[in-house]
């Protein structure tokens, strides 16, 4: 039945047209358009076939002539045409129960919302009661719209595995307090730290149904799917993420972690090597005919087939089977061995720390060395910094060092925009004064990108490119760039590329930051810092390099000072 779809087709057209304020009259004239096909009892292709789409009640030649065209080509140049300038995020708050167009429209025009979060903040404001239109009730309805929204986006919904991430130290702490003394391990995509998680799967070792029956009471769930003697499913209040525990006996613990970190390719390999071992792999154990030979624990597992353990972030069956049956799995970079953070912002621009205040927790943190990388001139909604601030700022890092005896070492750096032109927002005399440049696009996305971070790259005082594809998972694609021309150009230039460690972005990917890795160009892990808490985020970082199979020499923040500063083609 192609009448549904028609329906909303026209549904949308209308909505578009009523965002950009046009005609009342066409779109009225959509609104019915879309009403009439959400009744109709026939199915619009037998119209079609009788040539007789004109005579349904109420359908004109216009829009007739646009549901032929839908029929016969599945596109309709008129709802191409309406959607051209309007945001994906606004059309996607029209999914919002009891948040219509006109007010939509509002909320854009006269609030600057542009995302969900955007109206979120907007219906907090004091003034917004007192708006024509709107009104408490309105305001509680659309509140009350967004919490069902977020009901029916959660069904499939992936989550960033930094929202992800506190949800489960929670959990973790709660199983502790209720007595599950002994291994608690999270699996699935969480544990091979994929970008984004689809569930929460949690292992508890041990035989105590009581694990279950208080895990489902915890207070941050909002609902039980199913709670039986060794498995549980519950929903998550805040998130509606989905969590799986499961109790397992300690003789099977090994194997059972072992099935559920996956991924399934990685699984279905490794059991076709226990196959042609005479050997069965189950989440039960791995078994000679009867008899149990492994399963205790996961090591145990691999070693038995013959392999070496696979640390959880390489099992995508991307060739970690063949290095571990060769014993040649890598010394994977740990978090323990970054030395230092390249990537963070201070008041000075965008930041809600001073550098003081970063120095502090950079040294509690036990790095050696941070560059405070501000923005630059141009970036005027980041307060991107004039030379002026710039040497102001400067002579404060000088004197913090000082201060502080290089403990840590704070580096003089900025974010520079690669602007739309191609140049740098920053002469070179400028650049060549700091110790450590990042260059990043934040405009012009569509123009010549590629060509522009590969200008940017020829300059000598451009050490990092940051976040090179500017992607934002879940939000926008990126920008038009050819990453692998980026990476090779990379190489030539000895420029550094950067893992950025923010998980919205973590950009690069696992996928390029491999490619990166092996043509031999060096990385950095950052976290893009604007505020205390995000200094941890480095731990999604790493968790791409792992995924990417970097080991330390391949990051330039795992270096010591001198020899990091000696990696700059600057320097060398
Ligand atoms: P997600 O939750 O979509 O982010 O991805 P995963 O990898 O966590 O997948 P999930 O939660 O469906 O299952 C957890 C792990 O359990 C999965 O990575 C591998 C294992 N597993 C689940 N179902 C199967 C299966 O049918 N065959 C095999 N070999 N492994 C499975
Ligand atoms: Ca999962
Ligand atoms: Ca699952």
């Amino acid at each position: 039945m192609r009448n549904k779809e028609l329906s909303n087709i026209f549904e949308r057209i209308a909505d578009a047209l009523e965002l950009k304020g046009e005609n009342p009259f066409k779109i009225n004239a959509y609104k019915k358009a879309s009403r009439i096909f959400k009744e109709l009892p026939e199915d619009i292709e037998v119209y079609y076939k009788n040539n007789t789409i004109q005579e349904i009640k109420g359908i004109g030649e216009g829009i007739a002539k646009k549901v032929k065209e839908y029929i016969e080509t599945g596109k309709m140049h008129k709802y191409d045409e309406a959607m051209k300038g309007i945001k994906p995020e606004v059309l996607e708050m029209l999914n919002i129960p009891q948040l219509g167009p006109k007010t939509l429209k509002i909320f854009k025009d006269k609030f600057g919302v542009r995302n969900l979060q955007d109206l979120e903040i907007a219906l907090n404001a004091r003034e917004l009661e007192e708006f024509p239109g709107m009104g408490k009730k309105k305001i509680e309805n659309i509140r009350k719209g967004i919490e069902l929204y977020r009901q029916l986006k959660g069904k499939g919904r992936r989550y960033l595995i930094g929202e992800v991430y506190p949800i489960v130290n929670r959990i973790n702490s709660l199983l502790k307090g209720i007595g599950a003394k002994h291994r608690i391990e999270i699996c699935g995509s969480f544990r091979r730290m994929k970008e984004t998680v689809g569930d929460i799967d949690i292992l508890v070792e041990g035989e105590d149904e009581d694990i279950i029956k208080k895990f489902v009471q915890f207070p941050l769930f909002e609902r039980t799917l199913a709670a039986g003697k060794t498995k549980a499913s519950v929903i998550e209040d805040a998130t509606k993420i989905q969590i799986d525990l499961r109790l397992v006996p300690s003789i099977s613990f090994g194997s059972a972690l072992q099935y559920f970190t996956g991924s399934k390719p990685h699984n279905m390999r490794v059991r076709e090597i226990a196959k042609s071992r005479g050997l069965k792999l189950n989440e039960y154990g791995l078994f000679k005919g009867e008899k149990q030979i492994a399963g205790t624990n996961e090591e145990g597992v691999y070693n038995a087939l013959g392999m070496d353990w696979i640390p959880p972030e390489m099992r995508e069956d991307r060739g970690e089977v063949e290095l571990s049956l060769a014993h040649k799995i890598p010394r994977l970079v740990e978090t323990s061995d970054i030395k230092g953070d390249l990537h963070i912002h201070s008041t000075y621009s965008d930041g809600n720390l001073t550098i003081e205040e970063i120095a502090e927790i950079a040294r509690e943190m036990g790095y050696e060395y941070i560059g405070i990388s501000d923005h630059s001139i141009s970036a005027k909604y980041a307060r991107g910094l004039n030379i002026e601030t710039l040497k102001r700022k400067n002579c404060e890092i000088d004197e913090l060092n000082k201060k502080f005896k290089g403990k840590p070492y704070i580096l003089k750096s900025a974010e520079v925009d690669i602007l739309s032109n191609g140049t740098l927002d920053y002469p070179d005399e400028i650049l060549k004064s700091l110790d450590i440049v990042i260059a990043a696009v934040h405009q012009g996305f569509k123009k010549n990108v590629t060509k522009r971070i590969m200008e940017a790259m020829e300059n000598p005082y451009v050490d990092i490119i940051a976040h090179p594809t500017g992607r934002l998972i879940g939000k926008r694609e990126g920008y038009d760039v050819d990453i692998e021309k980026v990476i090779n150009y990379a190489g030539e230039t000895n420029t550094i590329l950067e893992i950025n460690a923010y998980y919205e972005r973590l950009d690069l990917n696992d996928i390029n930051a491999r490619i990166a890795g092996e043509k031999g160009v060096m990385l950095a892990i950052n976290t893009d810092t604007h505020s205390k808490f995000m200094f941890n985020n480095i731990i999604f970082g790493v968790g791409i390099a792992k995924r990417a199979g970097l080991v330390k020499d391949n990051i330039l923040n795992t270096y010591p000072l001198n020899k990091m500063l000696k990696q700059l083609k600057r320097n060398g």
